[in-house]
């Protein structure tokens, strides 16, 4: 069949929208039309070359749609069923999987690092050239193939926009308070970087009853957003001292737990500067490749430090996504909040330069 899709031919390069080939779903695989993809800064890291991937590529790794089709050997997705996408593919049954930590299973690791489907072929092709697969994903296209293991059926109920949201940005905020980590009410929060995913470590830190919970940021309007997602106390970086701002409010101890939501060394340093001793500094973005990060290990250790990271929010997938779905219908994770505005897929790099600039909460890809 043939289908638009947004692609990145090489790093560097703003994302070019054309109509590709797309190949039946072969054993296992499911063929998804997608209803909508978020716009999330890791796609941005990757499109810049911070990142590495085999180019080209169709993007997007957080959406949700409905089976189109399925392939031979899947029988438990039919035609219509709405799905969510999992960036990281998981088997089910792996020594990981059984632990609940399926984010750590590496069923789609081959997939994700050669943009190869296991018979070594790509569902894509322009022109005849083979286009990659991206995060088991790629949902910045009308259609898509996943592995079947990249997808969790949704119920019916929930909006597939705001669903979406939960594929990536939802999931990993909040479950980097919830699952990466156990804080406790009344323990205080520090968030530094509230985009997407850091709106979702702030609603996450309210649900569990944080307190401080401290915003900060360099953007005015995301420290706002991140008030109205429950923060307690904001701080702008470009204005104040971080360290002197969280030692104001914790008797100059610093935050029981500080999290990282931007991938840059330097804020991870700020994040770790920021915590208390014996406290937990976690690190949900990734820095480009290739950066380091230096510690002296005598404080580290004299002062009882904690230094972690979380990936997809250390969360136990096909358990915790019906458990945050339920909570959205609860009232009690804020979904409809999160999209500030929607784009079409022909104004994919509108949304990536919104993004940049800092301008959304969530940006989505509405498909018709
Ligand atoms: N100090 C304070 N805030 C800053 C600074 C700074 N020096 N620089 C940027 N910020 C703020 C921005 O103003 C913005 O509000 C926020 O940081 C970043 O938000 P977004 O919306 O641009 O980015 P997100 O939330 O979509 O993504 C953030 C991640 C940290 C997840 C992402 O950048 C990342 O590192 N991804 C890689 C990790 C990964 O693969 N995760 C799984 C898939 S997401
Ligand atoms: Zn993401």
């Amino acid at each position: 069949m043939r289908a638009r899709a947004a692609m990145l031919m090489e790093p560097g390069k703003p994302l070019e929208v054309d109509e590709i080939e797309i190949d039946p779903p072969q054993h296992g695989e499911v063929l998804v039309r997608v209803a909508a993809a978020g716009v999330c800064h890791s796609d941005l890291h990757y499109i810049l070359g911070e990142l590495p991937l085999v180019t080209p590529a169709v993007l997007g790794h957080e959406g949700a749609g409905r089976v189109e089709a399925v392939g031979p050997g899947v029988s438990d997705l039919q035609p219509g069923d709405p799905v969510l996408f999992i960036f990281r593919a998981f088997c089910g049954q792996c020594y990981y999987c059984r632990i609940g930590r399926p984010a750590l299973c590496d069923y789609g690791t081959p997939i994700r690092t050669s943009g190869r489907m296991f018979d070594g072929k790509t569902r894509f092709h322009l022109n005849g050239r083979d286009i990659h697969h991206f995060l088991n994903v790629s949902c910045f296209a009308e259609y898509t193939v996943v592995p079947r293991q990249a997808l969790l059926k949704l119920p019916a109920d929930i909006p597939l926009d705001r669903a979406a949201l939960v594929g990536c940005a939802v999931t990993t905020g909040v479950g980097a308070v919830l699952r990466a980590t156990r804080v406790q009410p009344g323990e205080s929060v520090l968030v530094l970087g509230c985009g997407g995913v850091g709106l979702n470590v702030v609603q996450g830190a309210a649900l569990v009853g944080a307190w401080p919970i401290i915003a900060a940021d360099i953007n005015p309007q995301k420290l706002a957003w991140a008030q109205e997602l429950g923060a307690t106390h904001l701080v702008n970086t470009r204005e104040r001292s971080l360290l002197e701002a969280v030692g104001e409010l914790t008797d100059g101890r610093g935050v029981d737990y500080a999290f990282e939501v931007i991938g840059h060394p330097e804020t991870i340093q700020q994040a770790y500067a920021a915590t208390r001793k014996g406290g937990t500094t976690v690190i949900v973005g990734l820095a480009p490749a290739g950066s380091q990060l230096s510690l002296d290990l005598l404080p580290f250790f004299r002062e009882e430090r904690t230094l972690k990271a979380t990936l997809y929010g250390s969360v136990d997938l096909p358990r915790d996504i019906p458990l945050f779905l339920e909570l959205y219908r609860a009232g009690r994770l804020k979904l409809d909040e999160l999209i500030s505005q929607r784009f079409s897929l022909d104004e994919i790099n509108l949304a990536f330069q919104a993004l940049r600039e800092g301008a959304v909460k969530r940006g989505v890809i509405a498909f018709s």
